[in-house]
C-alpha cells in the first residue's frame, strides 16, 4: 500500500544544459497527462535546455519507444510515463512485468538512463491520488529522478 511518505523536494536540482524525452502512454489519459504536466513543469522550473514529449498508444509501447529515444544521443535522460490500472484480465500483470522488466533491462544497455513513471494501481482512485492528488503527483518525483540520473551521466562524463 502507498504511504505518500516520499516527497519531492521543494526546489529540484538544476538541470541547466541537459535535454530530456519524455514517453508517455495514451492509456489512461488522464491520469498520464498529469504525470506528464508535474514532470514537465518540474523539469523547466529547474531550467532544463529541453523536454520533448513522445506519444506512445499504452505502456507496453514505452520499453520500445524509451529505447529508440536512449539509443537516439539525443537526450541526457528519459522518462516512461504510464497507467496500469487492475482490470477484470491478466493483462494488468503481464503489461506491468513487461514495461518493469523491460525498462530496467534498457538501464543496463544504455548509457541514456530511463525513468519509470509508470503507475501500477489496483483503482482509478489509487491512480488519481498520485497523479495530482493526496499523495502528490509522481510525475514531478519523475522528474527530480532524471534530473539526478542525467547529473550522474554528466559527471562521469567529465
Ligand atoms: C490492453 C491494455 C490494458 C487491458 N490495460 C492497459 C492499462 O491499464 N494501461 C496501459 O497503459 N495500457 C493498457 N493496455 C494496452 C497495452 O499497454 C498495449 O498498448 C496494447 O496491448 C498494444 O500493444
Amino acid at each position: 500500500m502507498a504511504t505518500g511518505l516520499h516527497q519531492a523536494a521543494a526546489q529540484p536540482r538544476k538541470a541547466t544544459g541537459l535535454r530530456f524525452a519524455l514517453a508517455v502512454s495514451g492509456w489512461n489519459a488522464e491520469i498520464t497527462h498529469a504525470l506528464r504536466d508535474g514532470c514537465l513543469e518540474r523539469l523547466h522550473r529547474a531550467n532544463c535546455a529541453s523536454a520533448e514529449v513522445f506519444a506512445v498508444p499504452g505502456s507496453f509501447e514505452l520499453v520500445h519507444a524509451s529505447a529508440r529515444l536512449a539509443a537516439s544521443g539525443r537526450y541526457d535522460a528519459v522518462v516512461a510515463i504510464g497507467s496500469v490500472i487492475q482490470g477484470e484480465t491478466r493483462h494488468f500483470e503481464f503489461i506491468c512485468q513487461a514495461v518493469a522488466q523491460g525498462i530496467a533491462q534498457l538501464n543496463t544497455q544504455s548509457d541514456c538512463p530511463v525513468v519509470f513513471c509508470v503507475l501500477t494501481d489496483n483503482t482509478w482512485e489509487q491512480a488519481k491520488d498520485r497523479s495530482g492528488g493526496r499523495l502528490g503527483n509522481k510525475g514531478i518525483e519523475a522528474a527530480d529522478a532524471a534530473i539526478e540520473m542525467a547529473l550522474f551521466g554528466q559527471a562521469l562524463r567529465g
